[in-house]
């Protein structure tokens, strides 16, 4: 019954998804990139799920094998839903990968984490060499940190610490993330709470700063990392 539910759920999921029409077409983009054998690293977000979804369908028709690696649990179950398997970067390494962003400067500079995923997406998008990043053209801005904050995922032991070292970094908002009921933080899959950071401006060494801050689990700010953005 749950897992009925589930499933239900999140293939109605697509009907719920803002600038659809762009991310699909973006989505089929990334699914004619497919190969039979390839190892695919697979992102969080809206758009990844589309694009999820499109190479599922391309894997059934053509009968291709594809082995993906999910950045979070919610990935994995959509995985097993559309009938995908899957393996860990234990036991396989991604041929390539793709993901979505909630930011892209003019440098392909991004700012991630908005489904709180980023440690996981940023260790899959280490592990290969051929990153694909999908996204509307909302999601195109002229600095990082124009429309949103920097999420951070920091262990619930060192959140004074970091709140006041980021205070240092002249953060000029630092709100302590939340569950969507609003009775408690979000916890993500590691047991971390994620603090959601505005800066007056964000310099290219603040990826590494903020991560040097200990507790500092891992960051949203993507910077320099050689990406191709795929868009519409
Ligand atoms: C993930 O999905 C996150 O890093 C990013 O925050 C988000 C983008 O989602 P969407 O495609 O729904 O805009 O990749």
């Amino acid at each position: 019954m749950i897992w009925e539910n589930k499933i239900a759920t999140t293939l109605q999921w697509s009907s719920e998804i803002s600038n659809l029409e762009a991310k699909q077409k973006v989505a089929r983009k990334m699914a004619e990139r497919v190969k039979d054998g390839d190892v695919i690293g697979i992102g969080s977000g809206s758009t990844s799920f589309l694009a999820l979804q499109e190479i599922s369908k391309k894997v059934k028709q053509e009968q291709l094998n594809v082995l993906a690696i999910p950045t979070s649990h919610e990935v994995s179950l959509t995985c097993s839903i559309l009938g995908m398997p899957t393996s860990t970067l234990l036991n396989a390494r991604p041929d390539w990968a793709f993901d979505g962003a909630d930011e892209v400067d003019p440098q392909k500079s991004l700012i991630k984490g908005r489904g709180g995923a980023m440690f996981a997406e940023k260790i899959v998008m280490k592990s290969c060499e051929e990153n694909y990043i999908l996204v509307d053209p909302s999601k195109f801005v002229t600095y990082l940190g124009e429309k949103f904050a920097v999420p951070i995922e920091v262990d619930p032991r060192a959140v004074n610490l970091v709140e006041t070292e980021l205070a240092r970094l002249h953060a000029t908002d630092i709100s302590l993330r939340m569950a969507v009921s609003k009775d408690g933080p979000v916890i993500t899959e590691t047991g971390n709470l994620i603090l959601d950071v505005r800066f007056k401006e964000i310099p290219t060494s603040f990826e590494k700063e903020i991560k040097a801050i200990p507790g500092v689990i891992e960051t949203g700010l993507f910077i320099g990392y050689p990406i191709e953005v795929l868009s519409t």
